[in-house]
């Protein structure tokens, strides 16, 4: 195929603004899977994607399509463009704002974007984010006011929005429904039209980047690739430049959207190629891949910036057995999770585990979930905490992940912590109380835009802390749902923290104690153990919760001891798959820790973050 002919571009937006939806009627019209395995978000693979109707992941796909094909009905010839069959390389991207780095990296692979906004609800936080990722990149937009079959639809405010908001055109604007698949046909023709084809030398030797990768028990590492120049077959042998790491491509093909084997892949492609690596830090997303023979000749790639955790939580197998499977799970999904970063740690009493980070709570949810699922393991995480920074009395520079890791407040000089800038997009009528949920939360207020015509831009700064306990919550409950939320690392300021002990039957535990604001610790250390006195089971003594900051008891409940034997609950007669899906849930909810002498459950970890 000439180059020309190729046009490599990823669909963006807010979460549910109908993305992956838009792509099956892409694969329809592109004859790419054949109706009888069509389903709806057919690009969202993953069993997690499916059941929670969420895209996590990055999926790329190649599609041919004709233009000027009559069974296509294109109204009117578009004089500037060859009636030739087009590559189509698409990728689907997740809209949630915890895996903003699957955006960007996709792309990374592009020249251009469809940009789309769901016609019932209009821009919201991740739109924003996105486009500015999008200009980043020098990426072409397609903007697509979408969903404008529902009757709720409105398409007149969504395109004024998208007008105020980044310029557009009337004529630039495209309207269309992925359910029916009204107007989607424009859209590919738009693409056509408005995406350049890659630029890129044939003749030079081959050179790709690595923009997402898997590890198959068979085939070992398979990496995702963008050729930037040349082409590569099947069994060359190929180079990292990064890990400075030789193999071979066992296999090169493209995604259909399921992995095809074909000749190769050629400048301005986007494919995959099977290297039969066990050794998974060998070929790592970002990383350069070249041939063997010309290594010396190719430059690397600029690759991806670092992508910093938001939030760390320390992961454990319930059973200290499972440690080496935890070990080689972790090395696994950060395979398929480029933004997955861990360490191992041992915390006395508890026992060895990994300090992760992770972009977002929800991305601390979905690992949990994969590494249960897809390792069958059980595993307690501890609360979430964003990283400190201390500096001690004799100037050392101190990272902190964890309370855990608290020093003795007696040699911190300076303590900082994480500031974000924030950005909340809702209804006017929502200013109040966005305000006062925010200041409540130590938000500094620094401006309000207005985006067409009664939807405003809030701008706060915000501790990182404050928003990841329930902030995310609070706002959708004061706004009906309307408010979206969009947060980005602006520094580390000073702030006047404490660490919050919890001590359980008299020891202190070191994975329930918090970090918290000291005007605030002691109300809401209190509130902690009263939470913690709600999720600790009865055991067959007493049991004593308290609340310490330096030593000083603040807050103390006590969990009386358990009197009479507890059978378990039995079920009898017809058990349906749903009943025994809500057993396994039951079941995943009862997973404890020992800690000394006491069992305490996964909520009690987490209960520092409801409020
Ligand atoms: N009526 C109607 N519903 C739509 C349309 N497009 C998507 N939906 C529905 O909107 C919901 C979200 O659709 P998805 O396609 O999963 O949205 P997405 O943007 O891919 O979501 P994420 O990838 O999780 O950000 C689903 O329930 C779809 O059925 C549309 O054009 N019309
Ligand atoms: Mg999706």
């Amino acid at each position: 195929m000439d180059q020309q002919n190729i046009r490599n571009f990823c669909i963006i937006a807010h979460i549910d603004h109908g993305k992956s939806t838009l792509a099956d009627r892409l694969l329809e019209i592109t004859h790419t899977v054949e109706q009888r395995n069509m389903k709806d978000q057919l690009l969202d693979q993953m069993d997690l994607e499916r059941e929670r109707g969420i895209t996590i992941k990055l999926q790329p796909v190649r599609m041919e399509y004709q233009l000027q094909d009559s069974r296509l009905k294109i109204k009117e010839p578009l004089s500037d463009l060859n009636p030739k069959s087009y590559i189509l390389n698409l990728i689907d991207t997740p809209g949630h704002v915890d895996f903003s780095y699957e955006v960007s990296r996709s792309l990374a692979c592009c020249e251009g974007a469809i940009l789309v906004v769901d016609s019932t609800q209009g821009i919201e936080a991740q739109t924003l984010a996105n486009v500015h990722l999008a200009l980043e990149h020098n990426l072409v937009l397609i903007p697509v006011v979408n969903k404008i079959d529902l009757p709720n639809s409105d398409r007149q405010k969504t395109a004024d929005e998208l007008k105020a908001a980044f310029g557009f055109t009337d004529d630039e604007i495209l309207y269309a429904s992925g359910k029916t698949g009204e107007g989607v046909e424009e859209i590919i023709k738009r693409v056509i039209q408005k995406v350049p084809p890659p630029k890129g030398d044939e003749q030079k030797p081959f050179r790709g980047l690595i923009f997402d990768s898997l590890y198959d028990i068979h085939r070992g590492v398979v990496v995702y690739v963008r050729c930037f120049e040349g082409s590569l077959k099947n069994r060359e042998k190929i180079f990292a430049i990064g890990s400075q790491t030789q193999f071979e491509s066992l296999e090169v093909g493209y995604f259909h959207p399921k992995m095809e084997k074909s000749d190769g892949i050629k400048t301005g492609e986007v494919g995959y190629i099977v290297t039969g690596l066990r050794d998974v830090s060998k070929a790592r997303v970002g990383d350069t891949i070249t041939l063997f023979d010309r290594k010396t000749d190719v430059e690397q790639l600029p690759g991806y910036k670092h992508v910093k955790p938001m939030v760390y939580a320390t992961i454990f197998p319930v059973s200290g057995d499972d440690y080496p499977i935890l070990r080689d799970a972790m090395d696994k999904l950060k395979l398929s999770d480029a933004a997955l970063e861990f360490e191992p740690i041992n915390i006395p009493s508890i026992g060895f585990g990994f300090r992760t980070g992770f972009l977002g709570l929800l991305h601390m949810d979905i690992v949990q979930e994969r590494l249960t699922r897809e390792y069958n393991l059980d595993l307690i995480l501890t609360a979430p905490s964003v990283a400190y920074h201390v500096v001690t009395s004799a100037g050392k520079n101190l990272y902190i992940h964890n309370p855990a890791e608290f020093p003795d407040p007696s040699i911190i000089k300076e303590l900082y912590e994480p500031w974000m800038s924030v950005n909340i997009l809702v209804p006017q009528t929502y200013i109040g109380p966005i305000m006062e949920i925010a200041t409540q939360r130590r938000a500094i207020s620094k401006d309000i835009k207005y985006l067409g015509k009664d939807r405003v831009e809030m701008n706060f700064e915000m501790p990182l802390a404050n928003i990841i306990s329930d902030f995310y919550d609070k706002l959708k409950s004061v706004s009906s749902g309307y408010a979206s939320l969009n947060y980005d690392l602006i520094e580390e300021r000073i702030g006047d923290l404490v660490k919050v002990d919890i001590l359980v039957a008299g020891e202190p535990v070191v994975a329930l104690s918090a970090i918290m604001h000291r005007s605030t610790a002691a109300t809401d250390g209190k509130q902690l153990v009263e939470k913690l006195k709600q999720l600790i089971p009865k055991h067959q003594f007493e049991v004593s919760i308290q609340a310490a900051i330096g030593g000083k008891i603040i807050a103390r409940e006590t969990i009386s001891a358990l009197r009479k034997d507890v059978t378990g609950y039995l079920y009898g007669g017809d058990v349906t798959r749903k009943m025994k899906l809500l057993n396994k849930q039951k079941r995943g909810k009862k997973r404890m820790k020992k800690i000394g002498k006491v069992d305490i459950p996964q909520e009690a970890f987490l209960a520092v973050l409801k409020k």
